[in-house]
C-alpha cells in the first residue's frame, strides 16, 4: 500500500482504492527511471508504439478507441448542489445522484489493473498562483501525458505538505463504453470523476476539468480568473516585451498564434514572439494592481492536422522529441508520423489512425483521412524554440491586452476594440464560432461560445460574466484593453480574405499600439476599428477593397446576430433570466441602438 505523509490525500486515496479495487497501487514520483519503465511496459502491451529513435527521440504513438477521439460535451457534467448554480448551458445532476450512479460504475473497475497515483501541480511548483491536484488513473498513457502536461511527482507532494486542499481526480478507463462515459466535476468538493474514456481532454484531468472547470469556480470564490486563453509576449526592436492573452474556441488557432513567426520585414526590424502558453491562462491581480498571467500547464496538447513547417514551425519543432502522438498516421518505412497538412507527401506505406495498413496517397484520393481531424501531439513546452524566458516565472507576466476571437465567415471584422472593460466583457460574452472537431458532434455550425468557455465554465455562465465585471472594477484603469479578432472572414465565393498565421502579427501590433495610445481609430457601432492604413500591409498581397471588407461592419448581418430567433444574442441571453448581469443587458441595448442608428 502506498503511504503518503499528507493525511487528507491518504484518506481519500484509500476510499477510492476500496471502491475501484486495483490489484496494485503505484505512486508516481516523477523520476525519469520510473517513467522510462512505464514507457517500456506500455510498449510491451501495445498501449504505445515506439517511434524512430533517431528522427523522433523519446517519441511514442498511441491510438484511442474509434469511439473515443474528442471531448464529449454531452457527457460532461457540473454537479453543483442546485441546478441554478451550474446554469442553463451546463449538464447538471444532483451530486448525490451522480455519486451513486458513478460509484456503481467504478465499483471494482480496476480489478486486475494497476492504479497510478499522480501528484501534480498546475503552475510552477511553489508559485503563489499554482494549485495542486492528485490524479488516480489506471492508464499508463494518462501518466505519461500528465508527465508532459503538468509538473508531477515528489516535489509536488513536498510542496503540498499537510495542506488538505488539493483537487481530487479519479479516472478509470474501464471498457471505454460511450454509453457509460462520464466526465464529471463536483466544484464544491474540488473533485473530478472521469470514466470510460481514454481521450486526452476527458482524462488528463489537470487540463480542462481542473485548470478550467474547477479553477474557474475557485477563481470566482478567491478573486482570480481561469480562462481558455493563450499567453504570448511580443518583443519590439527596443527589446520591450508586452503580453497578450487570447481566447479562441478549441481548434481555432491558439497554438498557432501563441508561437507565430513574424513576417520577414518585421523580423528584420527585430520583432519577436515569445510563447508563455497556448491554451489556458490563470489571471491574478498582482501587487501593483495589474493583471498577471501564468500558464498552469507544462506542455502542449495540440491539434496535429494543419501543423506544418509553414503554418507553425515552432509547434512542429516542439514535437521532435519526448512527444506522444495520438491518432495521427504512421509512416511504416521509417516509423515516423504524418497527418493531413504536414506536407504534400503522405506515406505510401502508412497505417491510418484506426490501425489499417493503407497506401496513403491512394487512401486520401479515395476520400479517406490518414490522421483523425482531432489527432494530437503532447509535447513538452521546453522543446518550443520560442518558449518565453518568463515561462517558469512564479509571478506570471503582466497582461496589456485581452483578445477574443472565433471562426466567423461573416459578421465579425478582422479586429475591433471594445470601448471599455464592461463592453469588452459583453464582446466576450457574445462570442460565437463555427464548431470544430475538438468536440464530438457536427462541425462548422455557428454556436455561441462565450469567452471560448462554453464547454469549460464550472458554474453558471451568467455569474461568470458577473465575476468578469467584478474583476474589471478591481482592476480599474489598470485593466487590460479588450479586443476581438476574426482571422476567418470569407468573401462571397468562400475564400479567406486574410492570410492569417504569421501575418496575424500585423493585427497584434495595432492592438499594442492602441494599448499604448499610439494610434487613433474609427468609432463604429461595435467599438473601434483601425483607420485605413493603420494595419501594416507591407509585402502583403491584399487589395484595398478586401481590406475594407475586412474592417467594415455589416449592420444587417450584425442585427441578425442580435435578433436571430435561434442563434441570436437576445435569445441566448434570455435563458439566463434574472441572473444575467444588468450591465450585459445594458450593453445589448447600446449595441442594438448603435446598429439601428
Ligand atoms: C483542447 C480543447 O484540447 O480545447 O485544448 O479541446
Ligand atoms: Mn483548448
Amino acid at each position: 500500500m502506498v503511504q503518503l505523509a499528507n493525511k487528507s490525500v491518504q484518506t481519500w486515496m484509500e476510499e477510492m482504492i476500496a471502491m475501484c479495487m486495483p490489484d496494485e497501487v503505484v505512486l508516481i514520483d516523477g523520476s525519469e527511471a520510473q517513467l522510462a519503465a512505464l514507457r517500456e511496459e506500455a510498449v510491451s502491451t501495445g498501449e504505445m508504439i515506439k517511434l524512430n529513435e533517431e528522427k523522433l527521440p523519446g517519441c511514442y504513438y498511441h491510438r484511442t478507441a474509434e469511439n473515443d477521439v474528442a471531448r464529449v460535451e454531452d457527457r460532461t457534467f457540473i454537479c453543483t448542489p442546485t441546478e441554478e448554480e451550474a446554469g442553463p448551458i451546463n449538464n447538471w445532476m444532483a451530486p448525490d445522484e451522480m455519486y451513486a450512479k458513478l460509484k456503481a460504475l467504478y465499483n471494482g473497475s480496476m480489478k486486475g489493473r494497476t492504479m497510478y497515483v499522480i501528484p501534480y501541480s498546475m503552475g510552477p511548483v511553489g508559485s503563489p498562483f499554482s494549485k495542486i491536484g492528485v490524479e488516480l488513473t489506471d492508464s499508463i498513457y494518462v501518466v505519461l501525458n500528465m508527465a508532459i502536461m503538468t509538473r508531477i511527482g515528489q516535489p509536488v507532494l513536498d510542496s503540498l505538505g499537510d495542506n488538505p486542499e488539493f483537487v481530487k481526480c479519479l479516472h478509470a478507463k474501464k471498457d471505454v463504453n460511450p454509453d457509460d462515459r462520464y466526465i464529471v466535476q463536483f466544484p464544491q468538493d474540488s473533485a473530478i470523476w472521469s470514466i470510460n474514456s481514454a481521450y486526452g481532454g476527458n482524462v488528463l484531468l489537470g487540463k480542462k476539468c481542473f485548470a478550467l472547470r474547477i479553477a474557474s469556480y475557485l477563481g470566482k470564490n478567491e478573486g482570480w480568473m481561469a480562462e481558455h486563453m493563450l499567453i504570448l509576449g511580443l518583443e519590439n526592436p527596443e527589446g520591450e516585451v508586452k503580453y497578450i492573452c487570447a481566447a479562441f474556441p478549441s481548434a481555432c488557432g491558439k497554438t498557432n498564434l501563441a508561437m507565430l513567426i513574424p513576417p520577414e520585414h518585421l523580423r528584420e526590424k527585430g520583432y519577436k514572439v515569445w510563447t508563455v502558453g497556448d491554451d489556458i491562462s490563470w489571471l491574478n491581480i498582482g501587487p501593483d494592481g495589474r493583471l498577471y498571467a501564468i500558464n498552469p500547464e507544462a506542455g502542449f496538447f495540440g491539434v496535429a492536422p494543419g501543423t506544418s513547417e509553414k503554418s507553425n514551425f515552432n509547434a512542429l519543432e516542439s514535437t521532435k522529441q519526448g512527444t506522444i502522438f495520438t491518432n495521427v498516421a504512421i509512416n511504416n518505412d521509417d516509423m515516423t508520423v504524418w497527418w493531413e497538412g504536414l506536407d504534400k507527401n503522405p506515406p505510401v506505406n502508412a497505417t491510418e489512425w484506426k490501425g489499417a495498413k493503407v497506401n496513403g496517397p491512394e487512401y486520401i484520393a479515395a476520400g479517406g483521412k490518414l490522421a483523425h481531424p482531432n489527432s494530437r501531439f503532447t509535447a513538452p513546452a521546453k522543446n518550443c524554440p520560442c518558449i518565453s524566458p518568463e515561462f517558469e516565472n512564479p509571478q506570471g507576466v503582466p497582461v496589456d491586452a485581452i483578445v477574443f476571437g472565433g471562426r466567423r465567415a461573416k459578421c465579425a471584422p478582422l479586429v475591433y476594440q471594445s470601448r471599455d472593460w464592461q463592453h469588452g466583457t459583453f464582446v466576450g460574452a457574445t462570442m460565437a464560432s463555427e464548431t470544430t472537431a475538438a468536440a464530438a458532434g457536427a462541425v462548422g455550425v455557428v454556436r455561441r461560445d462565450p469567452m471560448a468557455m462554453k464547454p469549460f465554465v464550472g458554474y453558471n455562465m451568467a455569474d461568470y460574466w458577473g465575476h468578469w465585471l467584478e474583476m474589471g472594477k478591481k482592476l480599474g484603469d489598470k485593466a487590460p484593453k479588450i479586443f476581438h479578432v476574426n482571422w476567418f472572414r470569407k468573401d462571397d465565393e468562400g475564400n479567406f480574405l486574410w492570410p492569417g498565421f504569421g501575418d496575424n502579427m500585423r493585427v497584434l501590433l495595432w492592438i499594442l499600439d492602441r494599448c499604448a495610445g499610439k494610434v487613433d481609430a474609427d468609432e463604429v457601432a461595435v467599438g473601434y476599428v483601425p483607420k485605413p492604413g493603420d494595419i501594416d500591409t507591407a509585402g502583403l498581397d491584399i487589395s484595398e477593397d478586401d481590406l475594407k471588407t475586412l474592417l467594415t461592419i455589416d449592420k444587417t448581418e450584425w442585427l441578425k446576430d442580435v435578433e436571430d430567433p435561434e442563434t441570436g444574442i437576445k435569445q441566448y441571453f434570455a435563458q439566463f433570466g434574472d441572473r444575467l448581469p444588468k450591465e450585459m443587458a445594458e450593453e445589448l441595448e447600446k449595441l442594438e441602438a448603435n446598429l439601428k442608428a
